[in-house]
């Protein structure tokens, strides 16, 4: 790390302490910017670093609700509003057992620079609950999204903070919090919360969105090597929203994926994972992974996190943070995987992502790969604030073009500072500048 820099990154694990994927998020992208500050002083001397790593508030709240058999449950409610200079705070709700503080902070500030990479009027923010939806009952998790945005609902709006989904955070969820939003304000504001369905202001392909933006980010790093998807073998994590569209648009492309996971473990399906199947597993039983191998009896299923070890060209971790450490990385390189993206927010350890830089495997981070999700958010914020529905065709053009354009700002950064090729250095350099300079022009606020 640049010299400059140790201080605000000192400063950062001081103010925040035992926030370990905080930290590790902030040194991933202070790591980067060495280059800049040697030759922009401004963002040092105004400590506009400083202040981007101290969000501009964070709430913390009590989310008490009645379970089917009568009790109280009591969880705990985030909201970290970490940047708007950009545009109005944007970026999704969680509801996992691991959330915490430290983890709606990592996210949080990750999607500020993801958020400014996609060239769209978005700040950067993250929240959730530490609550539970596995083996709730439909009564349950509508309770519960009910008594969340009992207390969310004064802190967001079109104009302020606006919402969506996550891990444990899908279509069903944000229609529960939008119903509950509509009655406690009296309002139809379309535009605080993004993810909704067709029929009530959501926008056609935000649901694939995030998928499909990471494989159009593999695609156009396939196209520098004047390769294509097809033919390709390829392995994803995860079965949930991100992971089931990256399936879907892989096999669009001629791409063959061998395997995918949940929690559990994961399944081995030679002749490609039937999507079908999946979806009907993960959205219409909301069962385990596991009984993929019922009605396909060729494939296997292996119980434990490391699919990373099924041979594959390309991998996409689509799970969560830190499920890809070094010792499965050096198993995708040794099977000849050439190219690693990021569905996920943050999958890949500091150490697997050094084991890639040293192999020479291409790596593309969250923060550009996955950043269609966010980025159809805002085309939904854009359709609702004119009242305006568009084709899937048309959403999905516009998602192809911001991933290109996400795709070459990288390269082309990259190469302005000095590390050509690295989407790292890339994604972390232009993410930053362009906040930088608005909380510049914004004046100290
Ligand atoms: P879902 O809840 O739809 O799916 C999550 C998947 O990841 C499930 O298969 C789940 O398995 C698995 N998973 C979750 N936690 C763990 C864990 N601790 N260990 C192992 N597996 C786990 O979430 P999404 O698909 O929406 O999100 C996946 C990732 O993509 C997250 O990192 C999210 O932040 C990121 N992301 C999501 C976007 C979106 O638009 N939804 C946009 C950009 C990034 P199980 O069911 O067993 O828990
Ligand atoms: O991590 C992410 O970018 C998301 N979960 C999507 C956020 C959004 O506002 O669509």
């Amino acid at each position: 790390m640049d010299e400059k820099l140790v201080d605000v990154y000192d400063e950062v694990l001081q103010r925040n302490p035992g926030e370990t994927e905080f930290h590790q998020a902030v040194r991933e992208v202070l790591d980067s910017l060495g280059p800049v500050v040697a030759k922009h002083p401004q963002y040092t001397d105004a400590a506009v670093i400083r202040r981007l790593c101290e969000p501009e508030r964070q709430i913390i709240f009590r989310v008490p609700w009645v379970d089917d058999a009568g009790q109280v449950q009591l969880n705990r409610g985030f909201r970290v509003e970490f940047n708007s200079a950009l545009g109005p705070y944007k970026g999704g709700l969680r509801f996992h057992p691991s959330v915490n503080l430290g983890i709606v902070k990592f996210l949080g500030y990750e999607q500020i620079f993801k958020n400014s990479l996609t060239g769209l009027p978005i700040g950067g923010a993250k929240g959730g609950s530490d609550f539970d939806p596995k083996g709730r009952s439909e009564g349950e998790v509508m309770r519960f999204c009910q008594a969340f945005m009992t207390e969310l609902y004064r802190h967001i709006g079109e104009y302020t903070d606006v919402p969506a989904g996550d891990i444990g955070v899908g279509g069903r969820e944000i229609g529960y919090l939008f119903g509950q939003y509509k009655r406690i304000t009296n309002r139809y504001e379309s535009g605080v919360l993004t993810g909704k369905g067709l029929a009530w202001g959501g926008s056609r392909v935000r649901t694939e969105a995030t998928g499909f933006g990471t494989v159009f980010f593999v695609d156009e790093i396939l196209k520098t090597r004047k390769e294509s998807l097809d033919g390709k073998q390829v392995v994803v994590s995860g079965s949930g929203n991100v992971a089931m569209y990256a399936i879907a648009k892989v096999q669009q492309l001629g791409g063959t994926v061998v395997a995918c996971s949940d929690s559990g473990g994961y399944i081995v399906d030679e002749s490609g994972i039937d999507l079908a199947t999946v979806q009907e597993i993960k959205e219409e039983r909301r069962a385990r992974i596991s009984t993929y191998v019922e009605s396909h009896p060729r494939a296997r299923y292996v119980e434990g996190h490391s699919v990373w070890q099924v041979p594959c060209d390309i991998a996409l971790p689509c799970a969560t943070q830190n499920e890809l450490d070094g010792a499965d990385a050096r198993a995708l390189v040794g099977n000849g995987c050439s190219i690693v993206a990021e569905g996920a927010n943050m999958p890949c350890t500091p150490e697997a992502v050094r084991v890639f830089s040293e192999a020479g495997v291409v790596f593309a981070p969250g923060k550009a790969a996955n950043a269609g999700g966010v980025a159809t958010s805002a085309l939904e914020m854009q359709q609702n604030a004119s009242r305006d529905s568009w084709t899937f065709e048309h959403t999905e053009e516009r998602l192809g073009e911001i991933m290109r354009r996400i795709h070459d700002r990288c390269l082309t950064t990259a190469d302005e500072y000095g590390s050509p090729g690295n989407y790292v250095a890339g994604a972390n350099i232009a993410g930053f500048t362009q906040v930088a300079d608005a909380m510049l022009a914004l004046g100290v606020i």
